[in-house]
């Protein structure tokens, strides 16, 4: 029987074949993909954090545990991807400048298309200036950023600045995310939208592009 400890446990320890066999014998299960993704991967990920803190861990096992994370959540993608349908409009989506964590901002990414949403991939590291050519180039509604360093999240402001400057404030709107982001700090940084993860993500997008075409 699939068990989602043992997948979170195999994440932990960096053991990418062990999560991809207990993934697919979860699939195989029909277990909901919402449990593999909370009980197993994210769980998993959690402790990884927690070691990072306590300096259990150092960036080798944390890039390890990156990479069976990844495996897991290209197993999960289909599923999580399926329900798409018309394309409710148009997101780019990147991990800011200075940032690269991006196993959040590919799950964000993920519901989104899952959601309905055409999503333009910008990946990790991205300057204000990517953001604003993106927005123009691919005629986004939603611009979306992810943030996992509270260094980073600076850019996050530059980014929403950036967009205004260009006159793109009537045309976009901006959702930020990512574990030391705020509501109090998208408020104070002018950005239309923050979600805590990614499912509330997802909603917190459709209601930023039925507002934008009200
Ligand atoms: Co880094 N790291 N890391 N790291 N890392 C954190 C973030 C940290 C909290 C660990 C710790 O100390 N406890 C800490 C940040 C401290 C701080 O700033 N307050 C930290 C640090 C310090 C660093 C380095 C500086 C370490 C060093 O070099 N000494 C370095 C920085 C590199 C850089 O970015 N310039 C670094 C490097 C790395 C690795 C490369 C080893 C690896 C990243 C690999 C990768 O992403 N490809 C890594 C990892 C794996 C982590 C932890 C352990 C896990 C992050 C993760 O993927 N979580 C992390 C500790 C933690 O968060 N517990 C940590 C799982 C993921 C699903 O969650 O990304 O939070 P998350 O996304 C969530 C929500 O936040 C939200 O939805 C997602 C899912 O529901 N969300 C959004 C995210 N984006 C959103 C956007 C939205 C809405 C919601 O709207 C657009």
């Amino acid at each position: 029987m699939a068990d989602l400890e043992t997948v979170a446990e195999s994440l932990i320890k960096g053991q990418a074949p062990a999560v991809d066999a207990g993934v697919r014998q979860a699939l195989e299960e029909e277990v909901p993909v919402r449990d593999i993704l909370h009980q197993g991967l994210i769980a998993g990920m959690n402790v990884v954090g927690e070691k990072f803190k306590s300096n259990e861990f150092y960036i080798p096992e944390g890039l390890i545990a990156t990479r069976a994370m990844k495996v897991g959540l290209e197993l999960i993608r289909p599923q999580m991807v399926a329900e798409k349908v018309e394309p409710l409009g148009k997101a780019c989506i990147g991990t800011v400048k200075g940032d690269l964590h991006d196993i959040g901002k590919n799950l964000v990414g993920m519901m989104l298309e899952g959601a309905g949403f055409e999503v333009v991939d910008l990946g990790i590291d991205v300057p204000p200036e990517k953001f604003v050519e993106a927005a123009r180039e691919h005629d986004i509604q939603i611009v979306c950023m992810s943030a996992l360093l509270t260094t980073t999240m600076g850019s996050m402001q530059s980014t929403v600045e950036a967009l205004k400057e260009a006159g793109l404030g009537d045309q976009v709107r901006t959702l930020i995310g990512g574990a030391p982001i705020t509501q109090a700090f998208a408020d104070k940084i002018g950005a239309d939208g923050f979600a805590e993860d990614a499912a509330s993500a997802t909603e917190a997008a459709k209601e930023l592009v039925t507002a934008l075409s009200n």
